[in-house]
């Protein structure tokens, strides 16, 4: 664009990124335009904080490309002129400014995608193209993450040694990563900054958007610009990331944030950028700050997982969000909207997730997404519930999450083997089982454990499509040793839990 050709450009509140080469030079022919719409608070239901968070980082970084000096078309939710879609507020200020032209940067998600149509302008933030996990794996039968992510160590240069080597003798310290927590080290204090965002609340309530959740609205504890995400980053370096792979997998009541780096929504909405963070963590093992199977176990889930989701995600859309491979069409228990349920495991993990829009990886994988799946919940209701309670749900993340890994929905293109567990592998990573109203060893009777029934009834259900999958023989080793009494009476007893889920 030139001075004597005005344009517009849109900024979708997932970009909020200022390094972006859009924003060097300030051209006084370009009005940047950013808005807050009822087409993006409405698609599902939002946790209240995640609303909160994007439009706050939305209204900040407007005021910093204003001081910049460049033109910024600002159009708030409550605004009598707001039309409430992306294409009508664009073509109401471009007649306002007299544009010829708008432009955009690649959108993440496919619904905005096909709104906005084709665009040259990449968000400069991805290290990967959406194409080329399905590039990758063309014409093969499997795909997976690790092929994905060697590639990528490769590509970038990240922990490999002069011979073009990983550093350390493995790509992979997955194993020494999986231990449970025992209250020591001691959990670091929350990094994360205190904002009071109690006037934008009142506006959000004002123009009707509804929410779910805890808004915590004069406390709110999200990075709204880069460089708050930045002091979040070197805090977790600082203090968690030598401990975060040994205990990634672990859960605890005393602990709900454990070791993880709460970057997820700075990541998502492109405060921070990913290589630079995979390089300050690759950093650290090269101080001798941290150890190589944390460092490596954190660049993998950015580097790696991340990255192939995304490819995951663009290789399968539009119809990979109704995939529904296990025949699953529940609805979700009452308990997932308020957290009033007896199970310990299940009520901390999504009390957490309606207080805070966070619950850490294992506790959306191995206790909400796990018990779902037990109960034969449908993939499409698990999904929307996803989406909307997590501060970092944004479809092309969240959907091969929630619709391959979690939910086994996508017949094993994302995970191998489905993520269920009975209530062994909750007693062993986490502390809940001690404080539940269940018996965690037990299967039958009325104080069983729901997840273990639920278990065994999963395999017996699922036998035709799971039993040749090799990495499920163990479970079907065990079946085999059962009784016919003993099934039975797993089977009568999960039908029962399915039944009275509401109640469980
Ligand atoms: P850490 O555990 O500290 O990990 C560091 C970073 O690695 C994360 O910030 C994230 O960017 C990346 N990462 C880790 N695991 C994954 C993964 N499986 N996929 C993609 N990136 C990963 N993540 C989202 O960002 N948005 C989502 O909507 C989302 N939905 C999920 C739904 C389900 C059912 C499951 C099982 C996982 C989901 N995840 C999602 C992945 C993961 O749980 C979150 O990225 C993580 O919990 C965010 O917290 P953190 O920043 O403390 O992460
Ligand atoms: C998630 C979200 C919400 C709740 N509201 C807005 C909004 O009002 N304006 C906006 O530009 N973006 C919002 N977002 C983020 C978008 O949903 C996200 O940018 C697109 O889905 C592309 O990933």
């Amino acid at each position: 664009m030139s001075a004597t050709h005005r344009g517009v450009r849109l900024i979708l509140g997932d970009q909020v990124n200022p390094s972006h080469s859009w924003f060097a030079t300030v051209d006084p022919s370009i009005t940047y335009v950013m808005m807050e719409v009822r087409s993006e608070t409405d698609y599902v239901l939002h946790h209240a904080q995640k609303v909160l968070a994007i439009f706050a980082a939305m209204r900040r970084f407007a005021e910093r490309l204003r001081a910049q000096g460049h033109a910024v078309r600002y159009i708030r939710i409550g605004d009598a002129d707001n039309k409430h879609t992306l294409r009508e507020n664009i073509a109401m200020v471009m007649q306002e400014c007299g544009a010829a032209s708008w432009e955009h940067m690649q959108p993440d998600e496919w619904r905005v995608d096909q709104h906005l149509g084709p665009t040259p302008y990449t968000t400069e933030h991805f290290l990967s193209e959406r194409d080329d996990v399905a590039l990758l794996f063309k014409g093969k039968k499997r795909w997976l993450m690790e092929t994905f992510y060697r590639q990528m160590r490769v590509r970038y240069n990240v922990l490999m040694d002069a011979d073009q080597q990983p550093v350390g003798g493995s790509w992979n310290f997955d194993e020494e990563n999986r231990r449970p927590w025992k209250g020591t080290p001691p959990e670091p204090v929350d990094p994360r900054p205190h904002h009071d965002c109690s006037a934008l609340w009142e506006e959000i309530c004002a123009a009707g958007v509804a929410t779910m959740g805890n808004a915590h609205a004069d406390n709110l504890r999200w990075p709204l610009d880069a460089e708050e995400a930045q002091s979040v980053l070197t805090a977790f370096l600082d203090n968690a990331l030598p401990h975060f792979g040994t205990y990634q997998d672990a859960i605890s009541r005393k602990a709900r944030r454990l070791f993880h780096a709460l970057i997820s929504f700075s990541l998502n909405v492109k405060m921070l950028n990913p290589l630079d963070v995979v390089r300050q963590a690759e950093q650290r093992y090269h101080d001798g700050t941290a150890p190589i199977a944390a460092v490596e176990g954190f660049i993998r889930q950015i580097l790696g997982w991340r990255e192939y989701v995304r490819g995951i995600y663009w290789s399968q859309m539009p119809d990979y969000v109704e995939r529904n491979a296990l025949d699953n069409h529940r609805d979700l228990p009452q308990w997932f909207w308020s957290g009033n349920t007896k199970m310990q495991c299940v009520k901390d993990a999504v009390d957490a997730s309606l207080d805070t829009a966070y619950a850490h990886h294992i506790q959306r994988l191995m206790i909400t997404g796990n018990i779902a799946l037990l109960l034969g919940c449908s993939p499409q209701r698990v999904h929307e519930w996803y989406l909307g309670v997590y501060i970092d749900a944004f479809e092309w993340v969240e959907v091969p999450n929630t619709i391959g890994m979690s939910q086994h929905a996508d017949n094993g293109l994302m995970a191998t083997k489905p993520y269920v567990s009975s209530a062994a592998y909750v007693h062993r990573m986490s502390d809940a089982c001690g404080t539940c109203a269940y018996k965690h060893k037990e299967r039958l009777g009325d104080d069983a454990c729901p997840f273990n029934a639920l278990y065994w009834n999963f395999y017996l259900r699922h036998e035709d499509t799971l039993r040749k999958n090799p990495r499920v023989g163990m479970a079907y080793r065990h079946i085999d040793g059962m009784s016919a009494d003993e099934r039975l009476a797993i089977t009568e007893r999960a039908a029962w839990l399915i039944d009275h889920a509401d109640e469980l």
